[in-house]
């Protein structure tokens, strides 16, 4: 198996609310990063995330689901969380082991229930926050529509990265405002296109340039004196901008006819946080006071979701915080105050 560094991992969960494409934009990504051989379909049953019988009876997310692809040299855990309410249990498990949130909500809809929760829970645990809105294919997918009522509940932090370019009610392309590439999409396939002169664009791209500008002294100054910023500084901008929760990028995109899916993983590589530079897990110690979790605690490693199946048993996902864990190497379980090997020492 390859051995990634923390600074090349990015743990996503993949949030909001029911029905609104969240297990189809974690397929599309698994295809474009040819982790599966053809782009699974929630309502064929054949999906990588909702694997459960269940599930795939219901057509929705039940529990949260776990898979992994590279991209440009990096791990993304993908977590894949229900959005219906009831199934919340699985959103926590989700949220718990993130570092970013994709908050998904679909062209057209307004500002949901669930991306309000997803965004109270990616804030309780102070974790980084994308809004990816899919569904943008299809006729008359009002993207600035919802744009316009997420803007309205979360503010000017929001920010444009990648918008679609509408011609005659349809995306034609979609548009990297940080590299100022447009891209059509032929089955599936990016091919660049040349940058549409679209007055929309133009306003969208002032709202980057202006949030980016307003993280770092250096790239203000350039801003005021009317200096177009490079590529590597509007990156370097969103990058600090994201980490210190003063930006909230959002990126267009299609699960279905996969339109922009290949510029979000581009995003989720150089801006999303890694578990190095996200904040600190915390935890109490033996006398309830709060802790942060630190490589002097190594092995420290949390237990964020138990399934029982009924080939393989009781079955836990653990994420590794500091130094290295093995199967048979002894842990001390925080809860239950016990030492004992890994392998049976959980939940
Ligand atoms: N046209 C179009 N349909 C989509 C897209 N993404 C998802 N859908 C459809 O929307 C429906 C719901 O998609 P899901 O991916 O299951 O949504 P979800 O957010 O995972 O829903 P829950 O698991 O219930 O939380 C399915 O019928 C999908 O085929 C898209 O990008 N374009
Ligand atoms: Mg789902």
């Amino acid at each position: 198996m390859k051995a990634y560094t923390a600074e090349n991992i990015r743990n996503i969960v993949v949030a909001g609310h029911t029905h609104k494409g969240k297990t189809s934009l974690a397929e599309a990504m698994l295809f474009v990063a040819g982790v599966t051989d053809r782009l699974g379909k929630v309502n064929d049953g054949n999906t990588v995330m909702d694997y459960d019988a269940e599930e795939k009876k219901r057509k929705c997310s039940l529990s949260s689901a776990l898979a992994s692809l590279e991209w440009k040299n990096t791990k993304i855990n993908l977590l894949d969380a229900p959005g219906k309410f009831d199934f919340e249990g699985g959103a926590c498990e989700a949220f718990r082991a993130a570092e970013c949130a994709l908050i998904v909500t679909s062209a057209g809809s307004g500002f949901d229930v669930g991306a309000e929760r997803a965004i109270k829970a990616a804030d309780s645990r102070g974790i980084a926050k994308f809004f990816v809105i899919t569904k943008c294919d299809g006729d008359n997918r009002d993207f600035y529509k919802t744009f316009d009522a997420l803007k309205e509940e979360v503010g000017t932090k929001l920010c444009p990265v990648v918008v679609p370019h509408i011609e005659g009610g349809r995306v034609k392309s979609y548009v990297n405002l940080c590299s100022n590439k447009a891209f059509e999409y032929k089955n599936g396939k990016a091919v660049e296109t040349a940058i549409p002169s679209d007055a929309k664009l133009n306003e969208m791209k002032d709202v980057l340039m202006e949030a980016v500008a307003s993280v770092d002294d250096d790239l203000m100054e350039k801003f005021f004196e009317g200096e177009p910023l490079t590529k590597e500084e509007i990156i370097k901008g969103l990058t600090m901008g994201v980490e210190q929760g003063e930006i909230y990028p959002v990126y267009a995109c299609s699960g279905v006819e996969l339109g922009g899916v290949d510029l979000l993983l581009d995003a989720i590589v150089y801006s999303a946080p890694n578990p190095k530079n996200a904040k600190p897990e915390k935890a109490t110690d033996e006398s309830g006071n709060e802790i942060v979790v630190d490589e002097s605690f190594a092995p420290a490693a949390i237990c964020f979701k138990t399934v029982a199946d009924p080939f393989v048993g009781k079955m836990s996902y653990v994420k590794v915080l500091a130094g290295k864990i093995s199967s048979d190497a002894p842990v001390y379980n925080a809860r239950t105050g016990e030492s004992s090997r890994m392998a049976s020492s959980l939940p």
